[in-house]
């Protein structure tokens, strides 16, 4: 038998090899010279050159370089995918804003954000897993003015580092400071994090920004005082939970923070969450956050800092699929870094039992707000706010001056209501669903976006899901309380490895089916069946259904019950054997 080929080893800052033994992205990171030249077969011209020519029709879309560089600015270069999921000559983009902890949007923000919507994206606004928006189906000529519309209307570098190999959006539960029994401060966290780990280049504010075209030939600021040249080798996460809410996953995260104290003076910390994984490739993986121990609050941030430095070295840097911080901090090993971040970075980590995880909530319909006054959650199916719902909560925020808040389950909250009654009666008129009267089993769900604007997918995912969802609900399983989550490949962007139900694509046709996730986000689903083909999912799914409310006596929560099902004898239940 041939032996197992030996890992390579790793190519990182560390490893004193030089850039060219890295991969293209790495070359093309450093030549950029903070983000603002694109170089290509020996030819170099600016980003902004680029910019131009979208804007005056001369191109449809980006170089190669220039998309790489352009998903540090929040910018995603897509193409339409038609019957099959071919890719037809039809170029737009995908631009993502930031908006830690979910926003918080004021009414003027919202108005913006919606504004953006018909102006410049095709009406198509899209929540996402991580508490942001993305506009799809924006145009070359609209690239531009959308991102200047954003920066002036809604917030100052708007959609800079929502993408790339930066630290993202960051997350946090978007009740905290609307609850009134706790407030551990996370939104305040998350906000002084995404301005810590922003890029710091003048590239993107002479790209979009700056109208003096003399300076904006060569960067004005190149440098990165925290990134360096290189910038990461991937993307980084971060997220904070609330005591009573798990709902921003907090162990899928490269750091993810849970207050240990109700006032959130002390918060224990994970690290090495990650999702996404590419099928047949065993060493790539979903991974939980491992415990590191307690850190004071005037410590979250240089502890977040000190690991996306550790990061920074020692991520691998040639073969992207293992550079997530995931795979460094195994390959480094928890105590070595728990030792990095005591003695060289300064940190208080103690040691100490972790709390235990609080529950994924959807905080949908009325809850008592601090304060006084309620907020509302809208279920909004997998994030896609269509026109009705769109110009209700228009209407809505504008007439009550509401904040917005986006959940990581891609739903909205409105918050700071004066009078309950009236907004009911108008998101009611406007004809915006009522969240009582979604099935549980549908406001539970999620999907990503997968054909036809995704590039990666494989399946189809939002599109499908509510199909599904539909025939489960007419097979009278609507009410059945289970987590279903479906994504086009295994890049995990709805996080099914955490779901009850997990669903992701797996060639053009078929999907694998992991079951078991907990409400806590603390199990990796495991997977029951490998290859499910279309045709066959709802028959599955009506069966996995169907035995978690008829063969589960002690009424186990359906991943608990899934969970410790036998699969041989779960798929005997499902009356599928072997798919
Ligand atoms: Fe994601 C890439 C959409 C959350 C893991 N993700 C993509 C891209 C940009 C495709 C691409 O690279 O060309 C997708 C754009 C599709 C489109 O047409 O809009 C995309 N990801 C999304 C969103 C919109 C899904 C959603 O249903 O809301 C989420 C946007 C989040 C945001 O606002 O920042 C989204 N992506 C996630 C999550 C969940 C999370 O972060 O909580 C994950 C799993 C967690 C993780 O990172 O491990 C996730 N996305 C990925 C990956 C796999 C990364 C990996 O480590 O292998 C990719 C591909 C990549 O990076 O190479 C990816
Ligand atoms: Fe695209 Fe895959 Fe992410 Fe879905 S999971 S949005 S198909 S990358």
């Amino acid at each position: 038998m041939a032996a197992e080929k030996p890992a390579a080893p790793p190519v990182t800052l560390e490893s004193g090899d030089g850039v060219e033994k890295m991969s293209a992205n790495e070359r093309i990171k450093v030549e950029s010279q903070g983000l603002f030249y694109v170089s290509a077969k020996g030819e170099v011209h600016t980003f902004l050159d680029e910019v131009r020519s979208l804007d005056t029709g001369e191109a449809e879309t980006l170089s190669g370089g220039a998309k790489e560089l352009s998903k540090f600015f929040g910018i995603y270069k897509q193409q339409a995918r038609g019957d099959r999921g071919k890719k037809l000559k039809d170029f737009f983009f995908m631009v993502r804003i930031t908006a830690p902890g979910g926003g918080g949007f004021t009414a003027a923000q919202w108005a913006a954000l919606d504004d953006a919507t018909q102006r410049f994206a095709g009406g198509t606004l899209r929540l996402t897993s991580r508490q942001s928006i993305q506009f799809h189906h924006v145009y070359g000529p609209q690239l531009a003015p959308l991102v200047r519309h954003l920066n002036r209307e809604y917030r100052d570098h708007g959609t800079l580092s929502s993408c790339g190999d930066v630290n993202r959006n960051v997350m946090a539960s978007p009740i905290d400071g609307l609850d009134p029994a706790y407030e551990v401060g996370s939104r305040e966290l998350s906000e002084a994090i995404a301005k810590e780990l922003a890029p710091k280049t003048s590239a993107y504010f002479q790209i979009f920004l700056s109208e003096d075209d003399g300076r904006n030939t060569r960067p004005i600021n190149p440098e990165e005082p925290l990134y360096g040249a290189l910038y990461l080798p991937r993307k980084f996460k971060i997220g904070f939970a609330h005591p009573t809410d798990n709902s921003v996953d907090v162990l899928t995260q490269d750091v993810g923070l849970v207050p240990a104290e109700p006032d959130g003076s002390f918060w224990d910390l994970y690290s090495g969450g990650g999702l996404g994984l590419t099928h047949n490739m065993p060493k790539t993986a979903a991974l939980l956050g491992l415990y590191f121990g307690r850190v004071p609050r005037d410590q979250v941030i240089d502890a977040v800092r000190a690991i996306v430095t550790l990061q920074k070295e020692n991520g691998e840097r040639k073969d992207r699929r293992q550079a997530r911080w995931k795979y460094t901090l195994r390959r480094l090993g928890v105590e070595t870094v728990k030792r990095a971040l005591r003695e060289r970075f300064d940190i208080e980590l103690a040691d100490a039992e972790p709390r235990p995880l609080p529950p994924m909530n959807l905080h949908l319909g009325w809850h008592e707000q601090r304060g006084g006054n309620g907020y509302y959650g809208i279920s909004v199916e997998n994030g896609r706010i269509d026109a009705t719902t769109r110009k209700g909560i228009r209407a809505a925020v504008e007439a009550f001056n509401l904040e917005v808040r986006i959940t990581p389950q891609q739903d909205v909250l409105l918050c700071k209501v004066p009078d309950r009654e009236a907004l009911e009666r108008l998101l009611a008129e406007h004809g915006v669903r009522d969240p009582s009267s979604v099935s549980i089993l549908r406001a539970n769900s999620m999907a990503c976006p997968a054909k036809p604007t995704c590039g990666l997918a494989m399946t189809e995912a939002e599109r499908i899901l509510p199909i599904y969802v539909d025939e489960l609900e007419a097979a009278g399983l609507g009410d059945v309380d289970v987590v279903i989550r479906m994504t086009g490949c295994p890049n995990g962007c709805a996080r099914p490895p955490t779901a009850e139900i997990g669903i992701f694509g797996y060639g053009k046709n078929d999907h694998v089916i992991l079951v078991g996730g907990s409400r806590e986000g603390s199990r990796i689903a495991r997977e029951l069946f490998g290859r499910v083909p279309s045709e066959q999912m709802v028959p599955v799914l009506t069966g996995l259904l169907t035995a978690i409310r008829d063969r589960n006596p002690e009424g186990l929560p359906a991943g608990e019950f899934l969970h410790r099902a036998d699969p041989g004898e779960l798929r005997s239940w499902v009356g599928v054997e072997d798919v």
